[in-house]
């Protein structure tokens, strides 16, 4: 093998390569035993768009950041947005929460109560209106709604206000921008989760419009589920919306991208790069349009350096999914041969492209050595200094609620 050159297709590609970042990464987060307050995280939406802007300045390809309301909710996101970019970042898609209510105990729009259907709803639409002044593109849509025991609650009727809360979300939807629709197998739903595989979700996108595509999230299948197929059956279909990419072994777990599962990122990054250099029109369109999201939230690990990790576990993905060489993968699939074909993918999974990323951040005007250069930046001790730890409530600021 001969290492891999920056040819200039390859540095065009590989500078243009976008990972959006989640503000929730940034603060504190823990499991259902224990949030542990890690020193400098983040404690509102200011400080995780710091700490955003670290990412971004290190790596030069994570300037979008997702916000969660109402995490995230500010009086003036006008001034949001001019924070944001005097930083070198945009804000990027809006997540509405509908599973935090005490009134979502059974459910958010499936819930059997009309009254609290419509509660969820007036949230998702009054994110709409956020998203206006975010300038954001994608409204990214997550419920925790589903059943614990069989009979429960009538599973048609439940997709049934799904549907119907979709439709009016979907049609509320300014021009140009769209809603990403999320499934997850379980969790916290044990018996049935309304939205629990990409047919689910897909099937409702065909029926309430254009603007409404799958978004799939890493850690949301079943042990063993080929992902890549399903990313490049979405792509053909042009439903595939976006990704939530983080790395799983059992349930899902949040961790950083790329960490168990390298080699399913880089055949889902192939799918991709398979799409984006297709003949077919729809499918180039999707892959072009898609929304690179992080979804992690970090309980033991730096919660910066953390994410500068999956930034850069993206970027290699992404260099050795466009080292494939294509030609000779068409040809061993044109003559059925199973081993060379799959030789083409492991030379190009195998190749060390660090080298070639190094050579790439200098092209970039960055530091070839991103997770040294925030190590010795300093950046994780000052905002210890500065901010101190949070003990308590962890970085899900949610609101008091007071049982009536
Ligand atoms: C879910 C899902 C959503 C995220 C919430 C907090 O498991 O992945 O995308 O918004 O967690
Ligand atoms: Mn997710
Ligand atoms: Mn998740």
């Amino acid at each position: 093998m001969t290492p891999a050159r920056l040819t200039p297709d390859l540095l065009q590609a590989l500078k243009s390569q976008r990972i959006e970042t989640p503000s929730w990464g940034y603060g504190n987060s823990g499991t259902r035993f224990k949030t542990f307050a890690a020193p400098g995280a983040a404690r509102d939406i200011w400080e995780k768009l710091d700490d955003a802007a670290e990412v971004q300045r290190l790596t030069g390809i994570a300037p979008g950041v997702a916000l969660h309301i109402p995490w995230d909710e500010v009086e003036d996101y006008g001034e949001l947005v001019r924070y944001a970019a005097q930083r070198g970042l945009t804000l990027g898609a809006i997540n509405p929460n509908v599973f935090q209510d005490e009134a979502y105990r059974l459910g958010s729009v499936t819930n059997p109560d009309e009254a609290v259907r419509e509660q969820a709803i007036a949230h998702l639409l009054d994110c709409v209106e956020v998203m206006k002044k975010t300038g954001s593109r994608d409204l990214s849509l997550w419920f925790a709604d589903g059943t614990n025991y069989a009979g429960q609650d009538d599973l048609r009727a439940r997709k049934h206000r799904m549907r119907a809360a979709l439709k009016r979300v979907h049609d509320a939807l300014p021009e140009g921008t769209r809603m990403l629709i999320e499934y997850k197998l379980f969790e916290p739903a044990f018996y049935a989760t309304d939205l629990f595989d990409w047919g689910a979700s897909y099937a409702h996108c065909l029926a309430i419009g254009d603007k409404a595509q799958v978004l799939v999230d890493l850690g949301h299948h079943a042990q063993g589920v080929n992902i890549e197929q399903i990313v490049s059956f979405l792509l053909d279909e042009g439903r595939l919306g976006g990704f939530h990419f983080n790395a799983r072994r059992y349930g899902d777990d949040d961790l950083i991208v790329g960490t168990s599962n390298p080699f399913e990122l880089f055949c889902i990054y192939a799918e991709l790069v398979f799409a984006a250099q297709s003949a077919d029109d729809l499918t180039c369109r999707t892959a072009q349009n898609l929304a690179y999201m992080i979804d992690q939230s970090h309980n033991i690990e730096p919660k910066v350096e953390a994410m500068l990790q999956s930034v850069l576990n993206c970027q290699e993905a992404y260099a050795k999914a466009l080292l494939i060489d294509r030609d000779l993968l068409k040809e061993a699939q044109g003559q059925g041969d199973v081993l060379a074909a799959h030789r083409v993918m492991m030379d190009a999974f195998k190749t060390d492209v660090r080298p070639l990323l190094m050579e790439l951040r200098a092209e970039m005007g960055l530091n070839p050595e991103p997770i040294q250069a925030h190590r010795a930046g300093g950046y994780q001790e000052k905002v210890a200094r500065e901010r101190g730890i949070q003990t308590g409530g962890g970085g899900y600021p949610v609101k008091e609620q007071v049982r009536s």
